[in-house]
């Protein structure tokens, strides 16, 4: 078998999307996404112009040796272009392994190694009333795990509260909208959330909340120490971990889980995050850390820390990457939770899959390959049309992260 063509589809059914399909000689396709929320033309261009040229006429079933070839033979390496580009190609191919070898890829993984794989939901509301009423709609649909964000009084906006509750995109067409920030506010304010769901709604619910980059490793001690009595799943993202040490602060002060990484392309980002445990989750995905070959390896690497999973699943990744992560889910070892951020109904038609919720659990389904498809007719339909995510700043108008 042979690679004999591969092309890229940039399309927006919900929101923008950006995959990649390997065409084979036998006739057996396999896909892959490497949708950059904000800068999905870099990556389709790095794909088509750059590296598809390069893996025509390879072997499709050397997923290991391509994956070396396109991330030594760049020269130029890591960052979210270059691995989201490998972590397409990566994809595919192990979609037509899957394919060609007629079985479901967490086949090919290790086989299953749970029953289904433990989700975390989105509830988001303007205030604390409204958010902890999303938890309870949460509860209802059956998740075990759901995730809380919640406006923050004096803020006109804040990361993960949504127009829409239930499909939350934080992309806007034309330019970046401008967004402002008060860490104070913010800090003055989670330990009431939190304080308020537990009261409600006992202690057996997972909850985890999302800091977005936003704290400095101290504000992240105290944040963590202030909502310890309500013993969360995660605290996300507490601090940007360019300066992995910095989370040894963090660490000293709380015994808060702490999950980093759905913006990290490759182990060195989470080297020193792992060996000194300074972190319990890992937040990385097929999509952005290069795809499956290499995230098996950094799960094997993180499990000898006691670190487990616990993938990215924003709408911003396509059902692909789902896929192919739910069969990565439910056969790694030290799995810990799923992220699963419903998409919208235009985005699964156009993404056909296996994988289905129920009871707080998702399962892949056991379609060969990732069990994901794409309709390329139908896809024609959406066309791209560039977005942006916002930017963040302080209220005195300093630039912050997002
Ligand atoms: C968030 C994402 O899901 C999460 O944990 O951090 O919604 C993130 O903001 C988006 O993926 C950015 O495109
Ligand atoms: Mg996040």
């Amino acid at each position: 078998m042979r690679i004999q063509d591969a092309k890229v589809f940039v399309c927006s059914p919900g929101r923008n999307f950006v995959t990649l399909k390997i065409s084979t000689d036998e006739g057996v396709y396999g896909l892959g996404d490497c949708t950059l929320n904000g800068r999905e033309l870099a990556v389709a261009s790095y794909l088509t112009d750059h590296v598809i040229p390069c893996i025509v006429g390879r072997d499709p079933f050397q997923t290991e040796d391509v994956w070396q070839y396109l991330y030594r033979g760049a020269y130029w390496r890591k960052g979210p272009v270059t691995m989201s580009a490998i972590a397409a190609v990566d994809m595919a191919l192990w979609d037509i392994k899957g394919k060609a070898l007629n079985t479901p890829l967490y086949n090919l993984l290790g086989g299953k190694s749970r029953t289904g794989v433990m989700v975390y939901g989105h509830a988001n509301g303007r205030d604390l009333e409204e958010t902890s009423d999303q938890v309870a709609k949460y509860i209802d649909e059956g998740y075990l795990a759901v995730r809380a964000q919640s406006g923050v009084p004096g803020l006109p906006s804040t990361y993960g509260v949504s127009k829409d509750k239930t499909f939350y995109e934080p992309a806007e067409k034309g330019l970046p909208p401008e967004n402002s920030w008060s860490s104070e506010k913010y800090l003055n304010h989670v330990p009431k959330l939190f304080k308020a769901l537990r009261t409600r709604f006992g202690d057996d619910v997972h909850l985890l909340h999302d800091a977005h980059h936003r704290l400095t490793p101290i504000q992240a001690a105290r944040l963590g120490k202030e909502i310890e009595p309500y013993h969360l799943f995660w605290l996300e993202d507490a601090v940007t971990a360019e300066l992995q040490e910095g989370f040894r602060i963090i660490r000293q002060h709380t015994t808060t889980p702490l999950a980093v990484g759905e913006i990290f392309d490759t182990v060195w980002d989470a080297r020193l995050l792992i060996s000194e445990q300074l972190i319990d989750y890992l937040r990385m995905t097929v999509v952005r850390g290069g795809g499956i070959t290499p995230l098996r390896k950094v799960a094997a690497f993180a499990d000898l820390y006691h670190v487990q999973t616990g993938c990215h699943g924003a709408t911003d990744l396509s059902p692909v990457t789902m896929g192919a992560a739910l069969h990565f889910d439910i056969s790694v070892g030290n799995f810990g939770i799923q992220e699963y951020m419903r998409h919208t109904p235009e985005t699964d038609e156009v993404f056909p899959h296996a994988y289905w919720f129920k009871d707080g659990y998702l399962h892949p389904g056991d379609k060969p390959g990732l069990g994901v498809d794409f309709d390329e007719k139908l896809a024609a339909k959406f066309p791209y049309e560039r977005a942006y995510l916002p930017v963040n700043r302080k209220l005195d108008g300093t630039m912050w992260n997002w």
